[in-house]
């Protein structure tokens, strides 16, 4: 029996949750709860769709040059970027933002919950083929809940005994109008570290607009972000728990260009990114035995 045969069997539910052989081995689950549906690669945990009913357009960007192989991390929805943020600290030969993004993960389970969405939680075992990178051992799930609204948890457990720190991020890629037409609200008056040219701390006043490569890690927030698209009239709402960090990040022309993978024309003014995550000064200390949880829930409003 084929895996995805396999995971029907064991943990599909009937219009709610099925998986499907993707393109070159990689297994994918589709969510279908009460007011919308979602697309999950298992290489990952990798929510690579969302859609709502009703509204027109997706609500995660995935490039149109999006590669689903074995090892490589699709380009676009929401990465998943742990145990590290960003490039390793001390080894520039470590992926950046870490090996989750690119690991298999393992179904634990799935269905219909009480509101009638649809879930699916993964998990990861780190400590082995991860242990160069990662000498710890500790446990990562991801549960998704997907339907008029799309909430994703992920749960870091150390499972060994001794600490470490761990930088995180929900890395989502929202799909806007163009970059030019929104503006990200939630922030005023927060700190932030602008990364583009060097390295400077700022501070951020009122809300944001885009002329430029972004790419900047707001610290010591816990706030509700709104994307407001005047293009697509619509606002996505991005709330948090359990992340400090929030990341916007939209590469503008030159980076977008070495690149490579954004879609041409100029894929990258169809998309911004709004992270949530505990990163730079917000990175975490996980002790023996202790559980950290960042969770996100994004909702679309109509304008
Ligand atoms: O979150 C912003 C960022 O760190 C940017 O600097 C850019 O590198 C982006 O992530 C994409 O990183 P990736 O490793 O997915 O190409």
């Amino acid at each position: 029996m084929s895996q995805t045969a396999e995971l029907d069997r064991a943990f599909g539910v009937s219009g709610v949750l099925a998986f499907e052989d993707g393109v070159d081995g990689l297994t994918i689950a589709h969510l279908h709860g009460a007011g919308g549906r979602a697309s999950v690669c298992l290489q990952g945990a990798h929510v690579f769709d969302w859609q709502v009913s009703g509204v027109e357009m997706p609500v995660l960007w995935l490039s149109p040059q999006a590669q689903f192989k074995p090892g490589k991390s699709i380009r676009g929805g929401t990465p998943v970027c742990w145990p590290w943020f960003g490039p390793h600290a001390s080894n520039p030969n470590f992926p950046a933002h870490g090996f989750a993004r690119t690991s298999a993960w393992r179904v634990v389970g799935g269905g219909a919950d009480e509101d009638d969405q649809a879930w699916l939680t993964l998990a990861l075992e780190t400590g082995t083929a991860s242990s160069v990178m990662w000498p710890y051992s500790s446990e990562l799930e991801l549960t998704v809940r997907a339907g008029a609204t799309l909430s994703m948890s992920l749960v870091t457990r150390n499972t060994g005994d001794g600490a470490f720190t761990l930088g995180e991020a929900l890395h989502t890629y929202f799909r806007i109008s163009d970059i030019e037409s929104v503006s990200v609200h939630g922030l005023d008056s927060c700190d932030y570290w602008d990364t583009v040219g060097g390295v400077e701390r700022k501070t951020q006043h009122e809300e944001i607009r885009f002329n430029a490569e972004t790419d900047r890690v707001y610290i010591d927030t816990s706030a509700t972000c709104v994307i407001e698209d005047s293009g697509l009239r619509r606002r996505i709402r991005i709330d948090k728990t359990g992340s400090l960090s929030t990341v916007v990040w939209n590469p503008w022309t030159a980076k977008a260009e070495r690149m490579g993978d954004l879609g041409q024309p100029a894929g990258w003014r169809e998309f911004l990114c709004v992270e949530s995550a505990n990163a730079w000064d917000n990175r975490l200390i996980v002790r023996p035995g202790e559980v950290r949880a960042l969770n996100v829930k994004y909702t679309v409003e109509l304008m």
